[in-house]
């Protein structure tokens, strides 16, 4: 008996009763539980919410238009040229079945038991919850001629359902104010932030087109705008789907075949569309998706795509005696070096597992995709023995390159087996031994990591100091990664190590010594530059660490606005406006311009940016990865233009510094 069943046979309710005595209040109590945060990503969690049942509308055959805007007051309207939702009561519950979409928990797909699903959003917890967390929601259906609307506060309809007009289109709009009391750490969202998703929804949905609109007023010049009324908006749509997608995300990297590899299945139970490019570098930068659910951590669909990917091109290379002058084996992952890929699955009833629930467990998922890439790659080898030539010669690149590595690599495995004496000299230690409770501050230079290791707290903060810029390993060979001392010191001093018995490149955090590792460098173009080449090595060579929320930036302050005794510390110019104004009350007062973390005192250093009851430090996220992953590769790979439009746009130091 499930626990509906249970309860029905105790108190007599049926399952729609409990539904309804579950109500919207459980989500406002327990908004975590539906939406998975209340911070910035769920408060954008909201707006998928919405478009996935736009999408899900789209995908049935009934939509081709989703229009998505943040309003003025920060509002979302999402609005699509679906069927509309219906409006007409529905005899058991006694309310219109937009009502009951609205406010009943889980309600969604109810109407329409024909209805493939496949979309919805990673809790998959539909509209209803949005309406919960909203302190206004209206409805507005376009069907029939007519225009319906009704408008909820906190999940609660303030009326029944009214026309309010006549129409000669239908379609749905919903307009939604987030709960400032739910959503307490911000109410605003990011363009960005919705850009980058709808563009991904545009690209694993060929055919729907998407827009966003920002009407909103900036006060001061956010994101690279000027302040003042403006629009801003993009629209999304792509005509061949993953195949735009893969090219998308290749950018600026030099390919090695003129076309992707390209398939699509339409079998209707489990369609199956994966395209695939080889290019010049050496990451592997493969992105799965199940139900337009980026399924960060893999499972059965990945490892099918990798099954059909290894054996298929392990028969052509051997078919063909490609693989003679070899004194070694190839491992699987000498495949995918240099291999940009997205596979995209719809399941009817998918089981997602794994620690953030990102993780396809249906198992009869690996023979499909395996299946449907060998038979696919095969065609495409035989008829281009040129590219297939290529793709071989790169995987035997590939593996001669990880042969020679192997002793490099051996340099960050042995050392930390021996362990005790093995921490590097650079690193002042903290006396603690329980990982959870230490942190360990990478400073940029020594100088700054003299004063942090005299500023700090000994019994849970280490200190790493690291020589200048380190290695750019976006562009870097294998060997050259482990042959440098700064990483290897990163490796020692963390207590990762790399490479199993059947994994050659996997890596092991079990060890771990620190739950917080913390990139701290001046707040200036040199430092930023060196931050973002640390996390270019975390993402590319310890991305668990990031996906464990282990990783951290400091925020040292700008300024020190100073007079007599009173003084204040500022991060941004607003504030150091404010502070001057207030201290100095219209009389001189001193401003000190922070340049780097070597101006500050061992004491100010801990007061500002290392006590853990004052600093902010801000955790680095992969909210996604395919677009972090596109980038990486432009920031700090070969082609320059596009960086530097990039660092233009998105950079605060540099123009602070200008
Ligand atoms: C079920 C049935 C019908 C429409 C929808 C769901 C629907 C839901 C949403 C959510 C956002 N946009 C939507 N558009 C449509 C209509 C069935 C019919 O007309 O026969």
């Amino acid at each position: 008996m499930t626990e509906q069943e249970k309860n029905v046979a105790a108190t007599g309710y049926s399952a729609e009763n409990i539904q309804v005595l579950e109500g919207l209040e459980a989500v406002r109590k327990r908004p975590s539980m539906y939406i998975g945060d209340i911070g910035a990503r769920g408060l954008h969690h909201l707006v998928y919410e919405v478009v996935d049942n736009s999408i899900d509308e789209a995908l049935g055959g009934y939509c081709t238009h989703i229009d998505v805007t943040i309003n003025e007051d920060n509002s979302v309207t999402v609005t699509d040229d679906g069927r509309g939702i219906p409006t007409d009561i529905m005899p058991k519950e006694g309310k219109s079945a937009l009502e009951v979409v609205l406010t009943v928990l889980h309600a969604g797909g109810k109407f329409d038991k024909e209805s493939y699903k496949v979309s919805g959003g990673l809790h998959g917890v539909g509209v209803s919850c949005v309406n919960a967390l909203s302190s206004l929601l209206v409805a507005e259906i376009h069907r029939e001629g007519k225009i319906f609307r009704q408008e909820y506060r906190y999940g609660k309809p303030e009326y029944d359902v009214k026309v309010v007009g006549e129409s000669n289109r239908t379609g749905t709009t919903s307009t939604f104010n987030p709960d400032d009391t739910i959503f307490k750490l911000t109410t605003k969202y990011d363009y960005d932030t919705l850009a980058t998703r709808l563009r991904e929804l545009a690209f694993l949905n060929k055919g729907i087109r998407l827009t966003l609109t920002d009407r909103r007023e900036y006060t001061e010049s956010e994101n690279g705008n000027e302040p003042g009324k403006h629009y801003r908006s993009d629209c999304f749509y792509s005509e061949t789907g993953l195949l735009e997608f893969v090219d998308y995300l290749d950018g600026t990297r030099e390919k090695l075949t003129e076309n992707p590899i390209y398939l699509e299945t339409k079998k209707p139970k489990l369609p199956i569309e994966v395209a695939m490019q080889y290019n010049n570098g050496f990451n592997e930068n493969v992105h799965s998706y199940v139900n337009n659910i980026n399924t960060i951590e893999g499972g059965t669909h990945l490892s099918g795509f990798r099954r059909g990917l290894t054996t298929t091109l392990k028969n052509y290379a051997e078919k063909n005696n490609m693989l003679a002058r070899l004194q070694f084996d190839i491992d699987p992952a000498d495949f995918r070096e240099g291999l940009t890929a997205v596979i995209s699955v719809k399941v009817a009833e998918p089981q997602f597992e794994g620690q953030t629930k990102t993780k396809l467990g249906n198992n009869e998922v690996t023979a499909a995709v395996s299946q449907a890439v060998s038979e696919a790659l095969n065609n495409y080898l035989e008829e281009n023995p040129k590219d297939a030539k290529r793709i071989i010669d790169k995987v035997i690149l590939a593996a001669t390159a990880r042969h020679a590595a192997r002793k490099a690599r051996e340099l960050v495995q042995r050392k930390t087996v021996m362990s005790g004496s093995g921490l590097p000299g650079k690193l002042a230690d903290c006396s603690d031994r329980d990982p959870a409770k230490c942190e360990i501050y990478l400073v940029e230079g020594d100088s700054a990591g003299g004063s942090a290791k005299q500023g700090r707290d000994r019994t849970f903060q280490a200190i790493l100091p690291l020589r200048g810029k380190i290695l750019n390993v976006e562009k870097a060979m294998e060997h050259k990664i482990f042959e440098s001392e700064e990483i290897r010191n990163i490796y020692t001093a963390l207590g990762v190590t790399v490479g199993t018995e059947e994994d050659s490149k996997a890596l092991n955090i079990s060890k771990l010594r620190y739950h917080k590792i913390i990139i701290m460098t001046d707040a200036d173009v040199d430092g930023s530059h060196i931050a973002t080449l640390i996390m270019t090595f975390f993402f590319r060579h310890m991305q668990d660490l990031i996906k464990n929320g282990y990783l951290y930036i400091a925020t040292p302050p700008l300024y020190l606005v100073k007079k007599g005794k009173e003084e204040q510390y500022c991060w941004t110019e607003e504030e150091r406006i404010a502070a001057v104004e207030r201290i100095g009350k219209g009389k001189e007062v001193a401003v000190q311009r922070y340049k780097g973390l070597g101006e500050m005192n061992p004491d100010q250093l801990w007061n500002t940016t290392m006590d853990p009851a004052f600093r902010v430090l801000r955790q680095v996220t992969i909210e996604n990865a395919a677009e972090a992953d596109r980038i990486f590769s432009m920031l700090m790979g070969d082609e320059v233009p596009p960086r530097r439009e990039f660092i233009e746009t998105h950079a605060k130091y540099a123009k602070i510094d200008a």
